[in-house]
């Protein structure tokens, strides 16, 4: 019992839960809770029963790593099969039970929750049903008891979306039956006082739903079920949720329980679910840097400077007056300056258009930025993000001005995305203070932050951007000096091989079929047709001038050719597809680029063929995963949770298969390896193995062992 208190209040057992850091229910909390209740129903002190978290919240759902016990179906049954069980035995409490909840009360949670007999919160409280997001369902009777308290329509939305919702929603939908506005002990055990005096007792499960609502519950079922068929092609959890709440319609609340137990069993061994829990413990995982201690000193961001209002300057700068950070925006002259700030806005008006924000949140959100064709006022900002043209020369200028300008404590990070941050830190003159913040286009929407320190970064500049990266609703990663960091290190393999799969003979529309097939939101060349296909022509003119290459091996020429053709992509309605009109989005195949294909084929001396689907998903994910174990065993990553963040978050890997280095280890390193050697002799040399791959493979482990894991 020692992750739960008993103790009477004023005629009130109190049972707290107090298992840090979110309360997360192990199976030790699970069975302490059922004994207090037991407790308190014999305790004859006792006239009802107050359930409370400590600390900052309730409880945030069930312990997630005890998942990873249930190896088989038949495991998951059993135990849930008990939890249902001990939930009913605490639901048939005989002194009115009230849950107290603050902070969260999620998953699992809110199923001892909804177990209690009555729901009390504080106002800022939330409740939620985020399991879908972990690949499974609620598993505890939430399909069951959650429609039985809100409604069908708002139990579907929660489980489908996981998203949590506030208090005062959930006291309108019934969730929550009171919300308590000063100290929530006191609140909740004075209305337990008042449920035990009008001997009050509901318990959630004999709630029964009248025939229209079951009839209206159904239909939304079939609606959900024909929505998701869109947008969750391949993912089995949301379906199930769906099902389980169906079945909850169609059959007395034990039934249904069966139901949500075994699809809950289906997917909690599922690679699916699988996938997704290791991406929430990567992704927390990534916060943490082997060298910078939990305590290194971050600095608090109070002031901000952005240098360049282009496209991606702006994103920042909206990024950080998002996150209510005022920040200084400058440009080299007025007109520049004056074209930026009007994509700001006009970013602001379609944000206002979908109802995301009001005029006047806009309004505020823009008052914090302050144009400026000067440096005035930097040696006030406690960092700078330089977001000038991607030119070494320009940049080390700037770098220059930048070390002159501010003071010796700020942060000075550049947004490049491929050049040498070490150059710029010499170029500052102040190395020890200077990083990469390397944002993915669009900044204000897409959520990596890849920060790339120098081989000077102090720890305590690292310390800041992480706890940076956090405020600014971004998920920070730290990496190497490489070239083209992890992220573009790495996009430029899997670009490659999608160029050359096309030389070879497949569509440029066959391949972004089958890698949005794959879980991909957009394949490469729809992908570089919104980016803009000059921009990458453009780094790799810069590179050549310097003697580099993106990627290792041959390269095609056919993106070049675009570029020279001005065709940039959707900005000039032709890329890698043709638009009806500049910014159209509609795309249609263009023979043309079947004829270039068709020439480069040939001067290549190779006969284009038919290409399986199969072979495309195989060459690209085999790509990714040889230069993941690259960029690891150089140590340009700390471990392969954070490339597999990176990739998640920065070009959307399907979250539902783990990021690439996850994904390979589910197809088996023996079979990457295999592919890489087959690869190497049917298409050259350039398809050399990664030594980590060979090794891991050759011991018969995966990317997520000891071995793997590598200090920067
Ligand atoms: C479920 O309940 C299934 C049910 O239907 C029952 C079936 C039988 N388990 O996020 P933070 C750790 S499924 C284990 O940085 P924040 C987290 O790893 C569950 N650990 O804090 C981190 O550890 P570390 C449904 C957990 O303030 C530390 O706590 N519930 C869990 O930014 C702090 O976390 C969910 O999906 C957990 N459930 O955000 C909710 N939760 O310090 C998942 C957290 O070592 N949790 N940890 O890195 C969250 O969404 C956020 O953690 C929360 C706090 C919003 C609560």
């Amino acid at each position: 019992m020692s992750f739960i208190r008993y103790d009477i209040n004023d005629s009130v057992a109190v049972i707290t839960i107090d298992n840090p850091p979110v309360n997360a229910l192990s199976p030790a909390v699970w069975e302490g809770i059922e004994e207090a209740v037991a407790r308190a129903n014999a305790d004859a002190s006792a006239e009802a029963i107050v359930l409370i978290g400590a600390g900052s919240t309730f409880i945030a759902g069930a312990d997630i790593k005890v998942f990873d016990i249930l190896k088989t179906r038949e495991d998951s049954l059993s135990r849930s099969a008990r939890t249902h069980a001990l939930l009913k035995r605490v639901e048939d409490s005989h002194k009115p039970l009230v849950a107290a909840i603050h902070g969260n009360a999620l998953g699992g949670g809110l199923e001892v929750a909804q177990a209690c007999h009555f729901r009390v919160a504080t106002g800022d409280a939330r409740v939620g049903q985020p399991e879908v997001l972990l690949g499974i369902i609620p598993g505890a009777g939430g399909t069951q008891r959650l429609p039985r308290l809100c409604g069908v329509g708002m139990a579907l939305e929660m489980s489908l979306q996981g998203k949590p919702v506030a208090a005062p929603r959930a006291l309108a939908a019934g969730i929550v039956d009171h919300i308590v506005a000063g100290d929530l002990l006191t609140g909740a055990i004075a209305f337990a006082r008042s449920k035990a005096n009008a001997r009050a007792i509901r318990k959630t499960r004999d709630i029964t739903l009248g025939p229209d609502q079951i009839k209206v519950g159904l239909e939304a079922c079939a609606a959900a079920r024909a929505s998701l068929a869109k947008t969750a092609k391949g993912q089995m959890a949301p379906d199930a949720a769906v099902n389980a709440i169906e079945a909850g319609l169609q059959r007395p609340f034990d039934e249904g329980s069966t139901r949500e137990r075994e699809l809950f069993a289906d997917c909690v061994v599922s690679t699916e679910s699988k996938a997704l829990r290791h991406l929430f413990f990567a992704e927390r995982e990534a916060a943490k840097v082997p060298d910078v201690p939990k305590d290194t000193r971050a600095k608090d961001i109070t002031r901000a400077a952005i240098v360049g209002a282009g496209t991606m300057g702006g994103g920042i700068a909206m990024t950080y007056a998002n996150a209510g950070i005022p920040v200084l925006l400058k440009e080299v002259d007025d007109a520049a300056l004056q074209r930026g700030l009007a994509t700001i806005r006009r970013n602001y008006d379609v944000t206002m258009s979908k109802g995301k924000m009001t005029a006047a949140q806009v309004e505020q959100t823009l008052a914090l930025i302050t144009p400026t064709t000067s440096y005035d006022e930097f040696d006030q900002v406690d960092i700078v993000v330089e977001a000038v043209f991607e030119n070494m020369d320009l940049k080390r200028t700037t770098f220059g001005e930048l070390g002159a300008v501010t003071r010796p404590d700020c942060v000075l990070a550049s947004n490049s995305s491929t050049l040498d941050i070490d150059e710029l830190g010499r170029a500052s003159g102040r190395p020890a203070q200077v990083l990469g913040h390397h944002f993915f286009s669009p900044a204000n929407v897409m959520r990596l932050l890849e920060i790339v320190r120098g081989r000077s970064t102090n720890t305590d500049v690292i310390a800041t951007s992480l706890q940076l990266a956090k405020r600014l609703g971004k998920v920070g990663v730290v990496v190497g000096n490489c070239f083209g960091f992890v992220a573009n290190r790495m996009l430029a393999y899997y670009m490659r091989e999608a160029y050359l799969l096309l030389e070879e003979g497949a569509s440029v529309d066959q391949i972004d079929r089958v890698l949005t097939e794959f879980g991909l939101p957009v394949g490469p060349f729809g992908m570089q047709d919104i980016a803009g296909i000059d921009v990458g022509a453009r780094i790799r003119q810069y590179l050549k001038s310097i003697g580099k290459n993106r990627a290792e091996g041959p390269q095609s020429d056919i993106p070049d050719r675009l570029f020279d053709m001005g065709r940039y992509g959707q900005k000039t309605a032709a890329g890698w597809y043709k638009y009806e009109a500049p910014g159209s989005r509609t795309r249609t195949p263009d023979p043309l680029i079947e004829q270039l294909a068709g020439e480069a084929a040939a001067r290549r001396g190779i006969t284009r063929r038919s290409i399986a689907d199969d072979e495309i998903v195989a060459r690209i994910t085999t790509a990714l995963a040889n230069e993941g174990a690259r960029v690891l065993d150089e140590g340009y990553a700390t471990r392969a949770g954070d490339i597999d963040v990176i990739y998640v978050y920065g070009f959307g890997f399907p979250r539902h298969r783990g990021g690439p280095m996850f994904y390979a280890d589910t197809v088996g390193l023996d079979v990457v390896l295999s592919r890489v050697k087959e690869y190497r002799s049917r298409f050259g040399e350039y398809w050399e193995p990664a030594p980590l791959l060979e090794r891991l493979a050759a011991e018969g482990r995966g990317f997520y062992s000891e071995a793997a894991v590598h200090q920067m």
